[in-house]
């Protein structure tokens, strides 16, 4: 495939959607314009399993199901969507992918990585992103944001340890593979955090345009 694929993670309220249409403005800006989409989500099919993923319900979730239903959307979202975009030599930016599986399912829910990673081999064969832009914020920052944007979904209620986990994990993943990843302090302001980005946008333009 002749595209980049790029994603966006972070724990809660680390401004990664926020962050998201910086980024792919500055692509446009210079003359690239990139795919954006979300997980889970990104076409009509994901974004209905997304709302039964985010909405509150009845009977509590069991993690299995959570997690087969993050990957039931994903095959959707990447055969329809992402694989295509990224034979048509487009760069791809989604707001979240697999690492957010194994930092919410993994390290938050305490599901075993392999079989996340057996998961993740079925589903998505030999795609990985290109590049995961982390965007890292201490947890009680990251919920006070989440907390003062809009009312909590099924994940934002979880407790403060649930979400040390997912920072653990993602930070994890980001120091074992330094190549992938490029980890960007988001606990200061939005113009620091934009200056921040900046590297990241000058590397993908440079990976676009060789
Ligand atoms: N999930 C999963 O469990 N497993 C998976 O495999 C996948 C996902 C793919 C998706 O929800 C949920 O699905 C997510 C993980 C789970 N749940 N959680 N929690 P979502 O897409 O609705 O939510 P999110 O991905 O967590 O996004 P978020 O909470 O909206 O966070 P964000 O995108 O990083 O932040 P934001 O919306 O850009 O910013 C939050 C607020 O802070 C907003 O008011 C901003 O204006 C403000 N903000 C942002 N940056 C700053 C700075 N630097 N200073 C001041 N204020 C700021």
């Amino acid at each position: 495939m002749s595209g980049l694929f790029v994603t966006f993670e972070g724990p809660e309220g680390a401004g990664k959607s926020t962050n998201l249409k910086v980024f792919a403005q500055a692509l446009a800006d210079a003359g690239c314009q990139a795919v954006v989409t979300r997980e889970p989500g990104g076409t009509p099919v994901a974004e209905r399993i997304r709302e039964v993923l985010l909405s509150h319900h009845d009977e509590p979730m069991d993690a299995d199901a959570e997690l087969l239903l993050m990957f039931a959307a994903r095959a959707q979202h990447l055969n329809t969507l992402i694989k295509p975009a990224l034979a048509r030599g487009q760069v791809v930016i989604s707001d979240r992918f697999t690492d957010a599986t194994y930092a919410y399912q993994g390290g938050g829910r305490g599901i075993d990585p392999q079989r996340i990673a057996a998961l993740e081999e079925w589903v998505q064969g030999s795609v990985r992103p290109d590049l995961v832009v982390m965007f890292d914020v201490p947890v009680e920052l990251g919920m006070a944001r989440a907390r003062a944007r809009s009312q909590l979904d099924r994940f934002e209620q979880e407790q403060t340890a649930f979400f040390e986990a997912v920072r653990a994990t993602y930070l994890q993943r980001a120091a074992l593979n330094p190549q992938r990843y490029r980890v960007i302090d988001a606990s200061g302001s939005l113009e620091q955090v934009r200056q921040a980005m900046q590297p990241v946008i000058d590397e993908v333009l440079e990976r676009w345009r060789a």
